[in-house]
């Protein structure tokens, strides 16, 4: 199975590590904007150095509650980042809700749209439609960034129901003119979920494979860890370590990390273990150039 994207055709039957890069004032401010740029560049070098075979690059947090960022300040932001980081020559994500600013990122060479809102803005299909290779993740988010995780949620099966939105969004994505070779899924865990519910999808993903389309997951750092441990966020390695090699198992392709190093680690002693996806040994490097 490949990850059809703009640039790479994505071997999939490796475990696949996506590296997180936020390109928030928080992240890399140093004051002016050039620096920002560079040093989120260092940081891509870094998780580049440390195996991640995919950067996902963002510039407007979507943790619950944040407050939204202007496009052109969005922009601003990530295209100094995305312009320096196709000197790579891996493939690119653009982590954002935007269609504005998924045009502006697939025009500048963006591989792939990252968007936790399933492309359900309007114009945000077409926006990735009119690029004819561009890849992209759907991601499940039950009701909308600001206001997801205000009451607990409510699912009467919250893998049915994560499957089911998925399947629309795939088939909408699909009408639209978007090959299914260009789509992943993602049960988006965290984003209007409570600690049990994101269990579930993972006791349960393998449910959603059968949506046929590869599945990416994002459980690095992520509150339901602190839950289980009872550890701060920058005590969570160890945990997001073992929740990434679990959603490996249970059959996802490509893991969101922020600790790419020790995750890269965990899965080459879980590869040679014989326990990765089938005909892993011995294929070829991952993201073959078109
Ligand atoms: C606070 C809470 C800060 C959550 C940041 C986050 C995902 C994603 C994010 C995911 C995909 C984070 C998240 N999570 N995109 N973007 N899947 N596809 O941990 O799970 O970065 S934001």
């Amino acid at each position: 199975m490949h990850w059809q994207t703009a640039r790479f055709s994505i071997d999939l039957t490796r475990p696949r590590v996506m590296g997180i890069v936020n390109v928030t004032p928080d992240s890399f401010s140093d004051g002016g904007r050039l620096g920002d740029a560079s040093a989120a560049l260092a940081h891509c070098e870094r998780l580049l150095a440390e195996g991640a075979d995919i950067l996902d690059i963002g510039g407007e947090s979507t943790r619950p509650g944040a407050a939204p960022v202007p496009a052109d300040e969005e922009l601003r932001r990530v295209l100094p980042v995305l312009r320096g980081a196709l000197a790579f020559g891996v493939p690119l994500s653009i982590d954002t809700l935007k269609p504005d600013v998924m045009r502006a990122a697939l025009d500048t060479g963006a591989d792939i749209v990252n968007d936790v809102d399933a492309l359900r803005r309007p114009g945000a299909l077409e926006a990735v439609a009119s690029h004819p290779r561009a890849g992209v993740c759907l991601m499940h988010m039950h009701g909308a960034p600001a206001t997801m995780q205000a009451r607990p949620p409510e699912y009467v099966d919250v893998v049915a129901e994560v499957a089911a939105f998925l399947a629309g969004r795939c088939a909408a994505a699909q009408a639209a003119g978007i090959a299914a070779e260009r789509i992943v899924v993602d049960p988006g865990i965290g984003f209007g979920k409570t600690v049990e519910h994101n269990l579930e999808l993972l006791r349960r993903q393998h449910e959603l494979l059968a949506l046929g389309r590869p599945l990416l997951v994002g459980w690095s750092r992520k509150s339901t860890l602190g839950a289980l441990t009872g550890r701060p966020v920058d005590e969570r390695v160890a945990a997001s370590v073992a929740a990434a090699l679990a959603a490996m198992q249970r059959g996802a392709a490509i893991v969101r990390v922020h600790d790419v190093a020790a995750t890269v680690d965990a899965l080459k002693v879980w590869d040679a273990a014989g326990l990765g996806p089938a005909g892993t040994i011995g294929a070829p490097p991952g993201a073959t150039r078109r």
